[in-house]
């Protein structure tokens, strides 16, 4: 069970449809394949996607980081001294797409050992997730178009719809669309990745009080710090903290605040560790919580519904994990599939994907 080398690998998949938000664009998947080996020949599997727009991390800092500042720090331990693996990762502030896909290679290494399903270590509670599908800014009759394709071909029935362009009314023809095209029963939810001043999203949100929303996410940046506070006091839409919760202090700070009703967890910024105690934390605090997706290929995704089943709390909501539709290929031997609106957990070992030799060979950046 020691670790005896980590990799980090840079590689690339275009997006067949890239998905354009307040924050950034993603045309192409550069993300970073972690892999930890063992000295009992086992390797562990994870995914770190880069977004500059909202950490600061590039693939180029994810691979330099994993390579030269925590392999040699973590390669010696052994799987299960996970609380000294963070412990040394922390010496390095920022950085948290790194950190979580070594937490979440990690787990997958020692699911692999045990011969057990990450998910069923994390929790077990259940075996699925419904899911969640995230609408990127596009002329009002593509974003229709995309959710009900969407919807027909995998019976997803709950959208995200990114908003926080300008002005307001753009965000508010589009919503008022997608409800006019998909009817009363599929869920809305809007999410601003922090593209509005509070005024303009109290506007918004007014504008769009009889579309039924259920959640908004991230309007406005959280430096608005009084203005966060006052926007949330006032809609009876739950408020969501995305990137302004990045760790459990920065959560308890955004519910204690009053900035924010519900958090979202990812685990490709929390991995499968931080993300249990921000859990257990939103429990404790009584704040619900929703499964976000930081564009994840499908190891990333992977892991998103192996978390996410696992807890009863995070299996409630429907999780964000169709991102990987939009890519033109992905890493996988086995292509995870969505059906009839879900999504099941890989039976495993550890989060049961494998990285196919030739696909890897094919869309990796260093060699
Ligand atoms: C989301 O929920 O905000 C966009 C940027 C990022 O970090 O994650 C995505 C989706
Ligand atoms: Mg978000």
């Amino acid at each position: 069970m020691k670790i005896v080398r980590i990799e980090a690998i840079p590689f690339a998949i275009p997006y067949a449809k890239p998905l354009r938000f307040a924050s950034g664009e993603v045309h192409v998947a550069d993300h970073v394949l972690v892999r930890v080996h063992t000295d009992d020949g086992v390797v562990g599997v994870a995914e770190a996607p880069p977004r500059p727009y909202t950490y600061g991390e590039t693939q180029e800092s994810i691979v330099a980081v994993v390579e030269k500042l925590f392999a040699p720090e973590l390669v010696g331990l052994t799987l299960l001294e996970r609380e000294t693996v963070h412990a040394r990762m922390d010496r390095t502030v920022g950085n948290p797409a790194a950190k979580a896909a070594v937490d979440m290679a990690i787990w997958d290494a020692q699911g692999r050992t045990l011969g057990l399903c990450v998910s069923d270590l994390l929790g077990g509670f259940t075996d699925r997730m419904r899911v969640s599908h995230m609408v990127g800014f596009a002329p009002d009759a593509e974003m229709v178009a995309e959710a009900e394709r969407v919807r027909d071909r995998y019976g997803i029935r709950t959208f995200k719809v990114k908003v926080g362009r300008r002005p307001v009314e753009l965000d508010v023809g589009a919503c008022r669309a997608l409800r006019a095209a998909l009817g009363p029963d599929v869920e809305l939810y809007v999410d601003g990745n922090r593209g509005w001043t509070p005024s303009e999203a109290a506007r918004a949100l007014r504008a769009m009080a009889d579309l039924d929303l259920t959640l908004s996410e991230e309007l406005c940046p959280a430096d608005d710090v009084l203005g966060r506070r006052w926007l949330t006091a006032q809609t009876t839409v739950p408020t969501v903290a995305d990137e302004s919760a990045p760790t459990p202090g920065a959560v308890t700070r955004e519910l204690l605040d009053g900035a924010a009703t519900m958090i979202s967890i990812k685990t490709a910024r929390t991995g499968f560790s931080t993300s249990q105690r921000i859990l257990h934390q939103c429990e404790g605090l009584g704040a619900e919580v929703v499964m976000g997706n930081q564009i994840d290929g499908q190891i990333g995704t992977a892991c998103t519904v192996a978390f996410g089943a696992a807890h009863r709390s995070s299996s409630r909501r429907a999780g964000e994990l169709s991102n990987f539709l939009d890519m033109s290929d992905d890493l996988l031997t086995e292509p995870l599939e969505i059906s009839g609106g879900e999504l099941t957990v890989r039976p495993g070992p550890g989060i049961g994907v494998d990285v196919d030799p030739d696909k890897l060979a094919h869309y990796r950046r260093d060699r």
